[in-house]
């Protein structure tokens, strides 16, 4: 490698080498760890030469070969934003700020929760700071951009091959002025089951210290104690505390009343006496219509008149634009949109359509139309590059039956996928009924992650075994229910409104234990220390692949480089036996001395 190094060096081509060469070329003795990693990205290449892309649609779609051009960046900073003011004047200062604003403010999303609902959360770190800049400069007035949490956080380790801290760094080196909003699941986190309440505050604290500004809390049972957990861990980091209702059924609809207006007033009671920052209507899949809108959102706006209302829908039926246009006057401050070319059908409103539909109203959000056509385009282009995970590939409009199965945005695209690599293409309506019998099963649940992926397995338990509701609820005692349904009877993410329902509940668990009260408090901490050991075997990336995934061969030598400079002589010596802990020792010898460690034999 140093010779490789020489070789390609333009001073020792040229001639030109004196007495200084060495000193002044310390890139020369930049060897292993650049061979490595180039090693390792041949190994991937070569991983999707042959396996092709991970994906959960059933269609072969290739991306496209157009590529995506970057509008034009200003040379320079980025003008000030609403970020300015939230360090300049805390979380405080800024709700104060946000509430006397003049005009609808708009979060746009299409970094997050856009791409988790059309392209299966497949959007690359690449394409969101190729773009960032331009949002920087050319929407500066965004009350926020959503670029962080729900599903982005594990399908980034999962299937990107890429680290989420790095992801929001990089972000927000890019875009200084517009505050960061990520999506929280209470005690769940970014995870799909409840955390240790030590896990939940660590992990604030590190995503505010990586660039975090405005935490959007919700639970998806609206489980009071989950909430105040995520709030106050949120709070404690220093963020701005946004807390979430998740909304389900139809508040002007007399025959249901289980999701009343008045239990909606009760819960914001809750959340805005808790401190809440912000007061946000989290209507996940999209059942928020405009007179039902105009309901809530002025209900709210009387009752907390100096509270920020902030209300997030998908446009699944194609009511979307109606109604955020609808919460707006009755006086929401802010409304989620994406860009025109990543909105629509199960993601958010189009944000050139508000934006030109509150043109010259009271309502302007001072967005330049112009600059939302450059921002489409790229995404339009951009957005054929992840053909193999477009849910366009199969699905070809969203569908107004929402308002009667209720299945949250990203859901609904995955279950679509799933009907149809079970080939039940042209039964995707006989899924979605099972889903709604599944939630009434339940008692008639608030459906968003995790407890919108509970009634989803049930669903698919009944569809895969021919079971109608009343079959379920009379055999209840005997039939062998998917894990997650289990666990949510026995409590394990929270007390949904109105309690489990009886007598499902007792037939499905007879003896199994119930979790009291708030699932987390039971939980044992997270030792961080521990699991650190865990999760790590040290610089791994300096070993080659062979040795990677088969180790060493007994007597193998191995002289692995893991960092500039630092050489280590490792022999395999012998395996010992299995002890009655069900477990090996493993001999070396590393740089002359013998050591040994014990691992847990799993074979
Ligand atoms: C998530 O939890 O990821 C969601 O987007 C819920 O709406
Ligand atoms: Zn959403």
């Amino acid at each position: 490698p140093f010779l490789q190094n020489v070789l390609s060096n333009n001073q020792f081509l040229n001639g030109t080498v004196d007495t200084q060469f060495i000193d002044e070329n310390p890139d020369l003795f930049n060897l292993k760890p650049v061979q490595n990693r180039a090693q390792k990205l041949l190994h991937y290449l070569g991983h999707v030469m042959v396996n092709g892309p991970t994906t959960p649609i059933p269609v072969k779609a290739k991306p496209s070969p157009i590529d995506p051009v970057i509008p034009p960046v200003p040379l320079g900073e980025p003008p000030v934003g609403f970020r300015d003011v939230l360090l300049r004047e805390g979380p405080d200062g800024f709700a104060k700020a946000v509430r006397a604003h003049q005009g609808l403010l708009l979060m746009d999303t299409t970094f997050r929760d856009a791409h988790q609902s059309l392209l299966a959360t497949r959007v690359r770190t690449h394409d969101l700071k190729r773009i960032a800049p331009f949002v920087a400069h050319s929407f500066n007035n965004l009350f926020s951009v959503e670029n962080w949490g729900g599903a982005t956080f594990d399908v980034a380790m999962r299937f990107l091959c890429e680290c989420p801290w790095k992801r929001l760094q990089e972000l927000r080196a890019l875009m200084p002025n517009v505050p960061f909003q990520m999506l929280l699941r209470g005690a769940n986190a970014v995870g799909y089951t409840n955390y240790p309440d030590n896990a939940v505050f660590k992990f604030c604290e590190v995503a505010k210290e990586n660039g975090m500004d405005i935490f959007r809390v919700f639970d998806s049972l609206n489980y009071l104690p989950n909430m105040l957990l995520g709030m106050e861990a949120a709070g404690a980091a220093g963020g701005v505390v946004e807390a979430a209702i998740s909304y389900t059924g139809d508040v002007s609809d007399p025959t249901r009343q289980k999701y009343s207006l008045d239990y909606y007033l009760k819960l914001a009671d809750e959340l805005v006496k808790a401190g809440t920052h912000i007061l946000c209507i989290k209507d996940m899949a999209g059942l928020l219509k405009p007179d039902s809108g105009r309901l809530l959102v002025g209900a709210l706006r009387d009752r907390f008149p100096n509270v920020p209302i902030h209300v997030h829908t998908h446009d699944t039926a194609g009511a979307g634009v109606a109604a955020m246009l609808a919460c707006a006057e009755a006086g929401a401050d802010i409304v989620d949109v994406a860009v025109d070319s990543m909105a629509g059908m199960t993601s958010q409103p189009s944000m050139g359509a508000i934006v030109a539909c509150t043109k010259g109203t009271k309502l302007n959000t001072g967005i330049s139309l112009e600059k939302v056509f450059d921002y489409s385009e790229y995404w339009e282009v951009t957005r054929g590059l992840y053909a193999p995970f477009d849910c366009t590939a199969t699905m070809k409009s969203g569908n107004a039956d929402v308002y009667e199965n209720e299945i949250p945005g990203g859901q609904y695209t995955n279950l679509h996928f799933q009907a149809h690599s079970m080939g039940l293409g042209n039964k995707f309506k006989e899924v979605k009924k099972a889903y709604a019998e599944a939630n009434k099963l339940l008692g008639d649940l608030i459906k968003v992650t995790p407890s919108s992926k509970i009634v989803g397995d049930l669903a698919q338990f009944m569809v895969q075994n021919s079971l109608t509701r009343a079959e379920v609820e009379e055999r209840a005692d005997e039939l062998s229910f998917p894990l997650s349904v289990v666990e949510f009877l026995q409590g394990h993410i929270g007390i949904p409104h109105g309690g489990f329902p009886e007598p499902f509940r007792s037939k499905v668990l007879k003896s199994l234990p119930r979790v009291e009260g708030r699932p987390g408090a039971s939980l044992p901490p997270m030792d961080f220390q521990v699991l650190e050991k865990q999760l790590t075997f040290g610089p791994v990336d300096c070993l080659d692949t062979r040795l990677f995934l088969d180790g060493p061969k007994i007597a193998e030598d191995l002289i692995p480089t893991f960092q500039p400079g630092k050489t280590l002589h490792i022999k395999a010596l012998a395996l010992g036996d299995l002890n009655k802990a069900g477990q090996r020792e493993v001999f070396f010898e590393l740089n002359g001395q013998l050591r040994s460690v014990l691992v847990k034999d799993t074979v």
